[in-house]
């Protein structure tokens, strides 16, 4: 991971901001004031978000989407290997100014993302999972979805017991197992400390404070290190074995790509997987088999943005990055070594993989804007519906309805990493 507050060098003048801040500074969300003349006077008429050039972005399609290539940007042939588990219309891409970058458009099918946010909010964000929220609860707030959808606020009588209980057993209050996925009646320790009355904040504002979680050992911002020592449950094993298959696309097609000229130079040749846990070749230069143990999960709302960063705190830089897009679109550049190289914009959508692997591991990369003014597709949609019209398909939509509100205005995004 990175420093939770990345800094422009200081020496900088805001007349002179790098290539990767103007960037930054030209998707950024832009609310301007409205005025208008009354009486002689100039009456503000309230806010309005200013209108944002996209047309720079690339917005790069799906199988079968026939859309023209951007210079500089290569379109991996399927036959080279989508896995089996990504949908048919998963498409890859490789930029030969970001070498060992890869994109693959519509990676996840839509009940893996369905699946994906929901935990995200049931279980990703509980302890003994760290989130922005730890260091003011430091016992967690196991339960917080299920109290936003019932309305409830923290309780300080409930949230003191959680807290002792937490002290004196120093592990975790996790849900309790058996809980629903959908968190929508959490049982037992998990409502205690929520309630309908009382003066404390809502569940619903907490949720709104969570910017990010950490999955397997959690990471620590101050102290820059992967808290090996804390009690943490391991990264998810879906989790880890999609990023193993991405990864090892990766190798495999930039690789590919490096030696027939186009694209993905920086990757070693030969897929890197830990599948079944067996070691086998190697990526990016890295002398082990990549193995991924902890992932961040990132929360985004209309106006929030990742500053540029090089992700450095993990001990192997030469082992990958996998990232994975939920909910709302987003802007992501992909710069170089330094703040000074241009970076490149990409659109990314929900369902969408990036791999940041040899070279593009070391490089520059941030979110300046979310937006969250644009429909979501249909699987992620209240109303929508994926295959047939059972009454299970029905149940999972009611179910995963709550999330699709929320998603309206929301991104989320899992990067996955191997720490050791
Ligand atoms: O949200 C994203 O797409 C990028 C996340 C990221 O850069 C990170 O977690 O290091």
């Amino acid at each position: 991971m990175y420093a939770e507050h990345e800094q422009e060098a200081p020496a900088r003048s805001e007349a002179a901001p790098t290539a990767f801040r103007a960037a930054e500074k030209l998707y950024q969300l832009r609310r301007e004031q409205i005025f208008r003349q009354r009486k002689g006077k100039r009456v503000s008429k309230g806010v309005t978000v200013r209108a944002t050039d996209l047309t720079s972005v690339l917005d790069l399609g799906l199988a079968g989407e026939e859309r023209p290539l951007p210079l500089g940007v290569a379109r991996l042939p399927a036959q080279l290997g989508v896995p089996s588990c990504m949908p048919p219309s998963a498409a890859a891409y490789a930029f030969d100014a970001h070498p060992g970058l890869l994109l693959v458009r519509g990676a996840l099918p839509p009940g893996l993302q369905r699946q994906l946010v929901m935990e995200a909010f049931t279980r990703f964000c509980e302890p003994p999972n760290h989130t922005t929220l730890t260091r003011t609860h430091p016992a967690g707030l196991p339960g917080i979805w299920a109290a936003t959808q019932q309305g409830l606020r923290l309780q300080p009588a409930g949230q003191a017991a959680c807290e002792a209980a937490s002290g004196a057993t120093g592990t975790d209050v996790s849900t309790p197992d058996g809980a629903p996925s959908d968190g929508s009646a959490s049982s037992g320790r998990t409502t205690s400390i929520w309630g309908a009355g009382g003066g404390g904040p809502t569940a619903d504002s907490l949720l709104r404070k969570l910017r990010w979680a950490t999955l397997g050992p959690p990471y620590d911002w101050t102290q820059r290190r992967y808290l090996r020592e804390a009690v943490h449950d391991p990264l998810p094993p879906q989790l880890r074995s999609l990023a193993t298959e991405l990864a090892g696309l990766a190798a495999s097609l930039l690789g590919a790509a490096a030696a027939a000229g186009s694209g993905g130079g920086g990757v070693a040749d030969g897929a890197a997987s830990c599948r079944n846990g067996a070691a086998e070749g190697s990526l990016g230069g890295a002398s082990q088999a990549f193995c991924p143990d902890a992932a961040l999960v990132n929360f985004y709302y209309e106006g929030d943005t990742l500053n540029g960063h090089v992700d450095d705190a993990e001990n192997s830089l030469g082992q990958p990055l996998v990232s994975l897009s939920l909910g709302c679109d987003a802007v992501f550049l992909i710069g170089g070594h330094t703040r000074d190289v241009p970076p490149t914009p990409l659109l990314l959508r929900s369902g969408d993989a990036v791999v940041l692997a040899g070279d593009a591991r070391r490089c520059y990369h941030g979110v300046p804007r979310v937006l969250t003014d644009r429909p979501l597709p249909a699987a992620l949609r209240a109303d929508g519906r994926e295959g047939g019209s059972s009454s299970s398909d029905a149940g999972n939509a009611a179910a995963f309805a709550p999330f699709a509100r929320h998603l309206q205005h929301c991104r989320i995004n899992i990067s996955v990493r191997d720490t050791r």
